[in-house]
């Protein structure tokens, strides 16, 4: 208990092997998906006929409408194509371990039975379903993790909980109509901690993850202490570093960029967007390639984070399919490398890995240095795998290789043909085929023992 934390937190007071122990399923799973889906995906970015600027889960505060204009989208709020047998299955056949989906964003509008606050999906809507149940059978049946994001500290539709006048990343306009006067205490003693309590204790074994965002002055160390009081109650839990008031949690959490060095000694995972929203826009078509998403995703893997990749249904519950088709490609490449991405260690190169070329010199005249965006490597106790993105020509060489290679092969190619290698030194050369085995990333496993 640090001298601001008036309540120690689990990671406070837990040992190492119990904190191991804890963390153990989030560090093999590497690949998560992440669920904005709220009322917004009614508007959709577009408010009285105007396209509105900024993320689609932000357009209450952007296009600054009313309380009441907005809690009118929940009588018209009616997902019944929502399915979350396919929204799972579509997680695991991505790849993915486990889910986090928006139990409440900054609009306040709960997306699951809250008895707490009535602005909900099963109280105020024609639905009348608890989408978070249903999600939390069925992850339970096809055996994958559910996290429950949660925003404790903005709540535009709550009294006092959008009567913040700073923040650390979006424009100061957080207050623009008298329904949101109030006191912050308030609005968490008689909205947040209930509606954190209710989501602790009403779904079974879930939730693994409480995702908390966007942390502000207002969440001062003591009003943080009486969250930390609840989620202390669950052992299991694990929850991430935006809770405010000078809680570290157990994970960094980089948004919209991979750090370049990881985050050495501490759990990380990036949260990104497929295209430039979390929450569903239905003009908003920028989106990444596979490509990229696969990159990340190795990329990230290479440094010891965990990819928390976002989906955002519509208003009718349904995934656009531009992030159906690329979940589906990234969990083929999976299906035939997730060996090389799941319960990996770090990179064994330095985040800058790289080799020195055979040709060039740098200034020194020495061998120049390539710096690895080529290719990633990740690490287990008798292997370490390259993913290579750029198929070269001939040989593929590493330089400092702290261990001993004793075999080398494509993880795609089913027979594992032995590939030729020599080590001299540090540094090992692999005669390669031809052609990379995928036109993404073809691994090459290196059996190699610490
Ligand atoms: O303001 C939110 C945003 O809408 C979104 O939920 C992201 C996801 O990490 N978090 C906040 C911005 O940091």
């Amino acid at each position: 208990k640090s001298p601001d934390h008036p309540v120690a937190a689990i990671q406070d007071t837990e040992t190492p092997e119990q904190r191991d122990a804890r963390m153990a399923w989030w560090r093999e799973a590497r690949f998560g998906m992440f669920i904005h889906w709220g009322l917004y995906s009614i508007p959709a970015g577009t408010w009285n006929g105007k396209q509105i600027p900024g993320i689609g889960e932000w357009i209450m505060n952007t296009a600054s409408i009313p309380v009441a204009d907005y809690k009118a989208l929940a009588p018209k709020f009616n997902p019944t194509g929502f399915n979350a047998h396919d929204i799972v299955a579509l997680a695991k056949a991505a790849g993915m371990k486990y889910i986090v989906i928006t139990s409440k964003h900054h609009d306040g509008f709960a997306m699951y039975d809250s008895k707490a606050n009535d602005f909900n999906i099963a109280a105020g809507t024609p639905f009348k379903r608890d989408p978070i149940k249903e999600l939390a059978e069925e992850c339970k049946k096809q055996g994958i993790k559910l996290g429950f994001y949660y925003s404790q500290d903005q709540d535009w539709t709550a009294p006092g909980g959008a009567a913040l006048k700073t923040g650390d990343h979006q424009p100061p306009t957080y207050h623009w109509d008298k329904a949101q006067d109030g006191n912050f205490q308030q609005y968490l003693e008689t909205k947040a901690i209930p509606q954190l309590k209710e989501l602790l204790a009403n779904y079974g074994d879930y939730p693994a993850v409480i995702w908390f965002d966007t942390p502000t002055p207002d969440m001062t160390p003591q009003l943080a202490a009486e969250i930390v009081t609840v989620l202390n109650q669950y052992p299991k839990l694990i929850w991430n570093n935006r809770l405010g008031g000078g809680y570290k949690g157990d994970t960094e959490t980089p948004e919209q960029f991979i750090p370049a060095q990881g985050y050495p000694g501490r759990d990380w995972e990036s949260c990104m967007t497929m295209n430039d929203t979390w929450g569903y826009k239905s003009y908003d078509k920028n989106f990444k390639s596979t490509e990229t998403l696969l990159r990340n995703l190795i990329d990230i893997a290479s440094k010891g984070g965990n990819y928390l990749l976002n989906i955002g249904p519509d208003s009718h519950g349904v995934v656009p399919p531009e992030e159906v088709v690329r979940l589906h490609q990234v969990g083929k490449w999976l299906d035939v490398n997730g060996e090389a991405i799941y319960g990996t260690q770090p990179t064994l190169f330095g985040a800058e890995a790289g080799s020195f070329s055979d040709t060039e010199k740098d200034k020194d005249g020495k061998p120049k240095f390539i710096p690895a965006w080529d290719w990633r490597s990740t690490t287990k106790a008798d292997k370490v795998y390259v993913e290579i993105f750029k198929w070269p020509h001939g040989t593929f060489h590493l330089d400092k290789m702290p261990r001993k290679v004793t075999g080398a092969y494509l993880l795609a190619d089913s027979a594992h043909k032995p590939l030729k290698f020599n080590q001299s030194g540090d540094r090992v050369d692999v005669q390669l085929p031809a052609n990379g085995l995928d036109p993404i990333a073809t691994v090459l496993v290196l059996e190699a023992a610490k």
